[in-house]
């Protein structure tokens, strides 16, 4: 059981202001704490992506009649996954992973792209920079709309070296009562944390995590908060009568890779009796620098 006292962080030890960005700065708090929020970083993306998340949820649930059950819940034919809806709602499943992504939509695709971010991923990761996967989604529907759990992402995807930064952003002024994103600064120096298998799928001990442990971060559309492969967040259900979207990049550095990834506790388990050896095909597109040739061998 983890019993490390983490030192008492505010939102303002942890804030910078995209208008005013100073990348240096934003890395070195990001390099002691694991975590960052930069007010108003994607402002000029968020509605337009939100419109396409919202399209793509609308088409998600058109399809459940053709669900499929799998071990994380039910997934339809594009790719969305769902779980069971909070009792009373009109449906018995509700949205968690929204299938949108960089070959899906322009403005989620030009917001990885955004210049201060991707001067802060440079800051923090060095001069060659790549993109970690194709982008992802998560959308809580209204009226109880699932919370996820706090976990560490590399219980799902640990990396070899310093492993991915992940901002997360949000389409609609988000806040505690329509689940915003809570973080636990300096945790992502804590290792890699046993998880179990929770409603969110994997996720911390909740009697030695609890959520008195972390940090709300409550702010407005655009907003953007970066966090560690190892920093623990989460977010709780979504009490407001209007869905809650959000969008997330990840960047890392050109030798990173995926060691060993899942899902669930088992399907984790059985991947990290054959951990990965070397970066084989997990190239993403080049956002800052250069990658010489390597080979896989
Ligand atoms: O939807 C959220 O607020 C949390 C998302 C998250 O924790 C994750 O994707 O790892």
């Amino acid at each position: 059981m983890s019993t490390t006292v983490l030192p008492e962080v505010t939102i303002e030890d942890i804030e910078v202001f995209a208008d005013d960005l100073d990348a240096e700065k934003g890395a070195e708090i990001f390099l002691e704490h694991g975590c960052l929020v930069v007010r108003g970083l994607f402002k000029e993306y968020a509605e337009a992506i939100g419109r396409d998340i919202m399209a793509t949820v609308e088409q998600s649930i058109s399809l459940l009649d053709q669900a499929k059950k799998v071990a994380e819940g039910w997934t339809t034919p594009n790719g969305a996954l769902f779980l069971p809806a909070p009792e009373g709602y009109h449906r018995d499943k509700q949205i968690m992973c929204v299938p949108i992504n960089y070959q899906s939509s322009a403005a989620f695709f030009q917001s990885g792209l955004n210049p201060n971010m991707l001067d802060l991923a440079e800051a923090i990761l060095g001069p060659n920079v790549e993109l970690y996967g194709s982008g992802q989604s998560l959308c809580k529907e209204p009226v109880g709309g699932h919370p996820k759990h706090l976990h560490q992402d590399s219980a799902y995807f640990e990396h070899k070296y310093f492993g991915p930064v992940a901002v997360l952003s949000y389409c609609i002024d988000t806040d505690l009562n329509n689940g915003c994103l809570h973080v636990v600064p300096g945790s992502f120096k804590l290792g890699q944390l046993e998880h179990t298998d929770t409603f969110s799928h994997l996720g911390l001990d909740p009697d030695e995590w609890p959520w008195e442990r972390s940090l709300p971060v409550e702010g407005k559309a655009g907003d953007g908060i970066l966090f560690h492969v190892r920093c623990i967040h989460g977010s709780k259900q979504n009490f407001s009568e209007k869905a809650r979207p959000i969008f997330i990049h990840r960047y890392r550095r050109i030798d990173d890779y995926v060691i060993v990834g899942g899902t669930t506790t088992e399907n984790r388990a059985k991947n990290a009796q054959n951990p990965q050896k070397n970066k084989g095909g997990q190239r993403g597109f080049m956002v800052r620098g250069f990658r010489p040739y390597e080979s896989d061998e």
